[in-house]
């Protein structure tokens, strides 16, 4: 954790790759301007590549937007033509990308390794030379890559000016046990920065993007919602969440990331589940007799933050899961003092309701139930 340089949105470029999701000029500079707020340290805006035409106007709008603390970044491949694009967009950051296993290198671009070493380098040159202050290579398909491969293509990216190389889980098929061994053998080999670009095929994209910083990588992608190709990536939300909740890393604005991701579903035509990690809307929603007993006594029983730290607020329901305990604790906490077989009746007749009642609604029972003006 000690390393850690900051995190890359790529919601407006992997994000962007997800089927059906495209932003408009509106909204990609009303999401660059929440992330800023937030406090990412780079969004990566888009793929550099000639037809891209919204990029030169976006790049200058997001510059007056992100402010000095948050970098700007393209990604492209390793092609001469995508690279001068790239660089008439004045990006901060170019990030060049590169498949590093032999599946992508000899299947799909029928090429070999020596193409990629010479390839890597060269592109590297050309971006640095057109002016682009800072290069990164990253390094596709990197966790199914022979490891031998991929530090010389790393070491590769290194000499010829990079300062940072990104291991891609292209396929999201590491494991936190497998990505930590990469990201060390890379830490081993290289003194420039490291990055990891998780994929979430296996729902590991967040726990491998920990455990690569616990691993000592700097940087790490995510996409708000995880959006991106298949089942996506490491989601910003939920990785930000962590580090600001369960690391005390005072960087970023978590009280800002539940509207966040609801523009971004609502853009992306996608909804949010009420137990999604960190933005749901019924994470701090609690009807069983012993979670409210627990929060009752302490919050920190049952839940791991305060839940303003998300902007939300705990709602208790009432029914068939909540004990008399519970229901007394309740409203003893709101003045109501009901006998003992009012209270036995009262719980009764919020089990027979069939659906739970929320705490105005337990209270209005209540107060009939003592034959107590209504709220009591
Ligand atoms: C993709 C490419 C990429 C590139 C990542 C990187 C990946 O699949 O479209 O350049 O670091 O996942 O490999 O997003
Ligand atoms: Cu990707």
């Amino acid at each position: 954790m000690n390393t850690f340089a900051g995190i890359i949105d790529s919601t407006l470029r992997e994000g962007e790759q997800a089927p059906g999701v495209r932003f408009s000029r509106q909204q990609r500079t009303a999401l660059v301007r929440t992330l800023a707020r937030i406090g990412v340290e780079e969004i990566e805006l888009g793929i550099a590549a000639p037809g891209y035409n919204h990029l030169p106007d976006l790049v200058s709008e997001a510059r007056q937007l992100a402010g000095e603390r948050c970098r700007l970044g393209l990604w492209s491949r390793c092609r001469p033509e995508d690279i001068r694009f790239a660089a008439r967009c004045r990006p901060d950051v170019l990030s060049l990308s590169v498949p590093v296993s032999d599946l992508h290198i000899s299947q799909r671009l029928q090429k070999d390794r020596a193409w990629v070493r010479e390839t890597v380098a060269a592109s590297i040159r050309q971006a640095l030379d057109l002016g682009i202050p800072r290069v990164a290579a990253g390094l596709e398909d990197g966790s199914r890559a022979d490891p031998e491969f991929l530090v010389q293509v790393a070491g590769i990216a290194e000499q010829a000016g990079a300062f940072r190389v990104r291991l891609a889980d292209t396929v999201g098929i590491c494991s936190p046990a497998a990505i930590t061994a990469l990201v060390r053998r890379l830490g081993n080999s290289v003194r420039i920065a490291i990055g990891v670009h998780c994929h979430n095929d296996f729902g590991m994209a967040t726990a491998n993007s920990v455990a690569a910083l616990e691993a000592g990588a700097d940087w790490l992608d995510a996409t708000v919602l995880g959006i991106g190709e298949r089942a996506g990536n490491c989601r910003l939300e939920e990785v930000i969440g962590f580090l600001a909740l369960q690391r005390d890393c005072s960087r970023y604005r978590t009280d800002l990331l539940p509207g966040l991701c609801r523009r971004v579903a609502a853009a992306a035509g996608m909804t949010i589940a009420g137990n999604h990690p960190l933005v749901g809307s019924s994470l701090f929603t609690c009807e069983t007799g012993l979670h409210q007993h627990g929060l009752a006594v302490n919050p920190m029983t049952y839940e791991p933050y305060d839940p303003c730290r998300v902007g939300a607020r705990r709602q208790l329901l009432f029914g068939l899961k909540t004990g008399t305990r519970a229901i007394h604790l309740q409203l003893a906490r709101r003045g109501v003092n009901l006998s003992e077989q009012q209270l036995r009746r009262l719980v009764s007749s919020v089990r027979a309701l069939g659906e739970s009642v929320d705490e105005e609604q337990l209270l209005r029972l209540a107060c009939r139930q003592a034959e107590l003006p209504p709220p009591c």
